[in-house]
């Protein structure tokens, strides 16, 4: 596998962003809506360019936001230290393998950072210094945190979780922390203080570089840390330094951290939400959320943000669909031979694998195992190795012209989906169903007769590059 240098923080990747061309600059736009609204229009473009955010209406020039960072192949590819040129399903390929290999890497302590240039403490706290949009119209309030790391440590064992959460902001230094459900690690370790009659340290770390927001989001086990997730990706260990109040070790590379105590929910919450969720919906009004007392900010010199807000699919937080290469993992290890790709569609809610058929029942074998893996996906469809999982219009071809949909849909009842659902009836959501039912499409040729499947007239794959190497500049427009 090819090694590529790694950036070394946030600026050094969007520098590299730059570089591909894909960065573009705006001034002066409006946190209260805009940033969201042009984030969402820009993500919708067919290059689906990173903005840089600057002078902000109402904050200090200098004080930027950063979205759309990762949420296209090449700069997911980018993130990962993969080259930001492999094709996509090469690409997730790549991630698969890289993966499978990764091993945790401690990190290590540094007693600098430059995140120690500015430090404001007790009555200096104000969070509301730094722009965080309110990003949907319906939203209940700003959020500086929609891609930012909240940092905890485990009381029983010392290790230290780095997890993406939610985070509102309140008032100067109040600001709350959301957990989907109890089984967070951060909800986890939080309700161990609170159960000892303690307030929770932690620190919320803000323009974290690109490794860490994957490692963020990322299902490790319990008691493994996203920091050494984060340090194999980059290869090296991440650098982390201790936070002067709580003592928490931090990354090095952080733009701006906040420290502080999570008090416990017997003694105080504050209205949490409502948050434009990545389905393109809402998933709940308002509930009480667990509030955060910031001791101290500390921030570099012009400090960026990095924000991922979800967005109306296909729009998504990461340009690649890291959990297609764990269905394609999953595929492997339950022995399911000849898959050629997986690949996620409108933001996971739809999940294809392609295979090289062998026997009879093979397809279903493989929409099967993916089904039970496809978290929320209402829709699971296999096709042959001719067609590219990660091209929709490909694959809506294989679904319109190799399926009969009155012998190969078959429908799976009570199966994963979550709270976030917006197809769960109010009543059903009131008694807690969070599951649904997934259609399985086999829109592969059919096995018994696919030697006599009307031969296809369209270029192969290969054929169609070949013709774009050899024509490409004279049918792409001019630039
Ligand atoms: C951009 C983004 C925002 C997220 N926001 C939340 C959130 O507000 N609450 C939550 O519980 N999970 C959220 N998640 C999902 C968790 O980060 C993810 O499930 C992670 O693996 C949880 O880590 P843990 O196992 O350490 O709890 C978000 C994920 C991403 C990528
Ligand atoms: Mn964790």
């Amino acid at each position: 596998m090819q090694l590529r240098p790694m950036y070394r923080d946030l600026r050094e990747f969007i520098d590299l962003v730059d570089q591909l061309g894909s960065l573009r600059r705006i001034e002066g736009a409006d946190p209260r809506f805009e940033i969201g609204g042009i984030t969402e229009v820009a993500a919708g473009l067919p290059d689906c360019p990173c903005l840089l955010f600057d002078s902000l209406k109402g904050h200090r020039r200098g004080f930027r936001i950063v979205t759309n960072t990762t949420t296209n192949v090449q700069r997911a590819a980018l993130a990962l230290g993969l080259d930001p040129m492999l094709r996509p399903l090469d690409a997730l390929k790549a991630w698969m393998e890289k993966r499978q290999a990764l091993r945790p890497l401690a990190p290590i302590l540094v007693e600098d950072a430059a995140f120690l240039q500015n430090t404001l403490v007790g009555q200096d706290v104000d969070v509301t210094q730094f722009p965080a949009p309110v990003w949907h119209r319906q939203d209940g309030g700003p959020f500086i945190g929609s891609g930012s790391i909240v940092i905890m440590r485990d009381p029983d064992h010392g290790w230290i979780n780095a997890s993406i959460y939610r985070v509102q902001v309140h008032g100067p230094e109040k600001v709350t922390v959301q957990f989907d459900h109890g089984g967070r690690h951060g909800a986890i370790i939080a309700k161990k203080y609170w159960d000892r009659g303690e307030s929770c340290p932690l620190a919320i770390v803000h323009g974290e570089d690109p490794a860490l927001f994957i490692a963020g989001f990322e299902y490790l086990a319990d008691g493994s840390s996203e920091y050494e997730f984060a340090g194999s990706i980059r290869g090296a260990p991440i650098e982390v330094c201790r936070a002067p109040k709580t003592g928490l070790p931090v990354p090095a590379s952080a733009e701006i951290v906040f420290e502080g105590r999570l008090l416990p929910m017997s003694q105080i919450t504050l209205p949490e939400g409502p948050f434009g969720e990545f389905t393109g919906y809402y998933a709940a009004a308002a509930r009480p959320g667990p509030v955060m007392e910031i001791a101290a900010v500390h921030h570099r010199d012009d400090p960026i943000l990095l924000a991922s807000p979800p967005m109306k699919p296909p729009r998504f937080h990461f340009g690649l669909p890291l959990r297609a290469a764990t269905i394609w993992s999953n595929l492997q290890a339950a022995g399911v031979a000849e898959v050629t790709g997986a690949w996620q569609h409108v933001s996971q809610l739809m999940t294809v694998v392609a295979l090289r058929q062998r026997y009879d029942g093979h397809a279903k074998r493989a929409a099967l195992v993916a089904a039970a893996h496809s978290y929320m996906a209402r829709i699971i469809v296999v096709v042959d190795d001719d067609i590219d999982p990660s091209n929709l219009a490909d694959v809506m071809w294989a679904v319109t012209t190799r399926c009969e949909p009155s012998e190969n849909i078959d429908i799976v009842r009570n199966a994963w989906s979550s709270a976030l659902d917006p197809r769960i009836s109010p009543d059903d959501k009131e008694r807690g169903v969070t599951s649904h039912s997934k259609a399985l499409i086999d829109a592969c040729r059919p096995f018994g007769w696919r030697d006599k499947f009307p031969r296809a007239s369209a270029l192969s794959a290969e054929e169609a590059s070949e013709v774009e190497r050899k024509w490409g500049a004279f049918i792409r427009p001019r630039s």
